[in-house]
């Protein structure tokens, strides 16, 4: 399977999270890449390519305009006012205030277009930011000449981030920008499968009122996890969209023989829904060691998600999410791919 891959993700950074109350080392971290990198080399699990750029067009496909500009900008207006530290929303619009002015000041500029304070932005957050978009959409291109699966390895993470907000360490939404690549280049259906241990809201949220992206999602129950304000099993999409949003909210402790059952019933609705395309939301955080999730999966379990994957026989791109027990991040992502190659 080929792997598409850039070295520019290592420009992202950031320094510490508030976690349990705490300022702790960013979970998101650039050494996830590296690990990943480093066992699809050591597999063997073929070819790695470098991005090619896609310019900004691509984004502003599922990404509102102002949304994009402020991403590129933020540093820069971070930076002079002699902030040398991360930038981090700290402000949000909640219920009652204005969600329709925009602020001139930076730091109010960063709790409108966010969801939480996941998302440091250093110097070089939108180089990666816009490298990973490459990634995918560079992976997608090869699915499109003809490769039966490849593998995005993008970080930053994309499936938290919605049309004009970030969160959840995700900025730009690298499954919905690739997604939306085989749409313009003439697919009539995509489905986007996300296995991230959380619910893919930005994912859900950008597609939740068409009817040619399916979007179907296994995550941490809401009620208990992030990101608690959606993923519940009565959002089946809207308007011309209702019933092409399916999710699968999962009690904590969960291990494979009951995660087993809600992946093939989302294949399900995976394979009636015909796509001339698959995108896997590929997180590895539903491993049993994982510092900040609760599920209970194993490391074969892996692979036979993979084969679930497979089994479907659609073209498929793997876009990288989330997975924060660094150490396995790299046997449980690639399980997967290998699990997909070894179904015919
Ligand atoms: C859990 C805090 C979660 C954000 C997690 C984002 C995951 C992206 N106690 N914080 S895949
Ligand atoms: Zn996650």
């Amino acid at each position: 399977m080929l792997t598409v891959y850039s070295d520019r993700h290592r420009l992202h950074h950031g320094r510490a999270e508030l976690i349990d109350g705490e300022m702790k080392p960013c979970f998101e971290m650039p050494r996830r890449a590296d690990f990943i990198l480093a066992r699809v080399q050591q597999t063997r699990l073929g070819d790695v390519i470098a991005p090619t750029p896609f310019g900004l067009d691509p984004l502003h496909r599922v990404h509102s305009r102002d949304y994009i500009a402020f991403l590129q900008r933020a540093w820069s207006e971070w930076h002079a006012l002699g902030r040398n530290h991360d930038a981090l929303p700290l402000i949000w619009p909640v219920r009652g205030m204005r969600q329709d002015r925009v602020p001139q000041d930076i730091d109010g500029k960063l709790g409108y277009y966010a969801m939480d304070a996941g998302v440091p932005i250093t110097s070089g957050t939108w180089a990666a930011v816009s490298d990973a978009a490459d990634v995918a959409l560079t992976g997608a291109s090869h699915v499109r000449a003809g490769a039966r699966g490849v593998f995005a390895l993008c970080r930053p993470p994309g499936h938290h981030a919605a049309s004009d907000y970030m969160g959840g360490y995700c900025y730009v939404n690298n499954a919905a920008v690739a997604a939306q690549s085989f749409l313009d280049a003439g697919a009539r259906r995509v489905a986007i499968l996300d296995v991230d241990y959380h619910h893919g809201n930005g994912t859900q949220s950008i597609f939740y009122h068409r009817d040619d992206v399916f979007f179907a999602s296994l995550h941490g129950d809401p009620r208990t996890e992030y990101p608690f304000f959606l993923g519940h099993d009565d959002e089946t999409g809207a308007a011309a969209g209702l019933g092409f949003n399916a999710n699968f909210p999962l009690v904590p402790g969960i291990d494979w023989s009951a995660y087993s059952v809600a992946l093939d019933a989302a294949c399900a609705r995976v394979a009636a829904y015909a796509p001339d395309a698959l995108v896997v939301s590929l997180g590895v955080d539903t491993f049993e060691h994982d510092p900040i999730s609760q599920f209970k999966l194993r490391s074969d379990d892996y692979l036979r998600i993979g084969e679930a994957i497979g089994r479907l026989g659609k073209p498929t791109l793997f876009v990288m999410e989330g997975g924060y027990a660094v150490d396995a991040i790299g046997i449980n992502a690639v399980n997967v791919l290998s699990g997909f190659e070894s179904v015919a």
